[in-house]
């Protein structure tokens, strides 16, 4: 199993975005096809485990010793379901993944069999803070939610994030989020 260049999910989603129903406001203004210098917005492939994918996700929390076989062969399961959506920003001229975000679909026989949308593993590089790359992968992947016909998206944060998410059209819900940890 060596990593490779092939996408999780079809690019084509995040280039036909309509960014016109973009609610939040970025200056200078990027996009999904455009975010910034030497920066390229698309979705995960194996190759990005040489990339610093894991050291991005380390960045919000424990990502344990993950060897290339088994990161491939959950990189291979996300990509058979297609209900999978990480998306990253690579600096092309370091070769290096700066952010990712993950949008996960969730099939449901409420609401019509209607589908909802997670949000998960939003993380910034360090290095790369006040580039909007939050803002933007949370813009793109809620509008891509909404292209797949979700009828809701969700996300969990800490209370000091809740602004930032507002912008984009999150309200705390009512419902309070309980977990039971089997391991920290
Ligand atoms: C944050 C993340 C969530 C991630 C969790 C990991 C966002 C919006 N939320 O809540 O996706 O799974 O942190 O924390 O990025 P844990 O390691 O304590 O489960």
């Amino acid at each position: 199993m060596i990593p490779n260049e092939t996408p999780l999910f079809d690019p084509r989603l995040l280039a036909e975005l309509d960014w016109s129903q973009n609610t939040a406001s970025f200056r200078p203004a990027i996009s999904p096809l455009h975010p910034g210098d030497s920066l390229i917005l698309r979705p995960l492939c194996t190759a990005d485990l040489n990339r610093g994918f894991f050291k991005v996700l380390g960045q919000l929390t424990k990502v344990g010793n993950v060897t290339p076989e088994q990161f491939i062969k959950k990189f291979d399961h996300m990509k058979k379901t297609g209900d999978y959506y990480v998306t990253v920003v690579e600096d092309v001229n370091l070769g290096q993944i700066v952010a990712t975000a993950t949008l996960i679909v969730e099939h449901k026989f409420i609401h019509g069999c209607s589908k909802r949308g997670r949000i998960e593993e939003v993380v910034v590089s360090d290095e790369c803070r006040g580039k909007q790359l939050g803002k933007l992968l949370l813009s793109t992947l809620t509008l891509l939610s909404k292209k797949l016909d979700c009828y809701k998206i969700t996300l969990e944060c800490k209370a000091g994030n809740v602004a930032f998410y507002e912008k984009f059209g999150y309200a705390a819900s009512d419902e309070t989020y309980m977990q039971s940890r089997f391991s920290d």
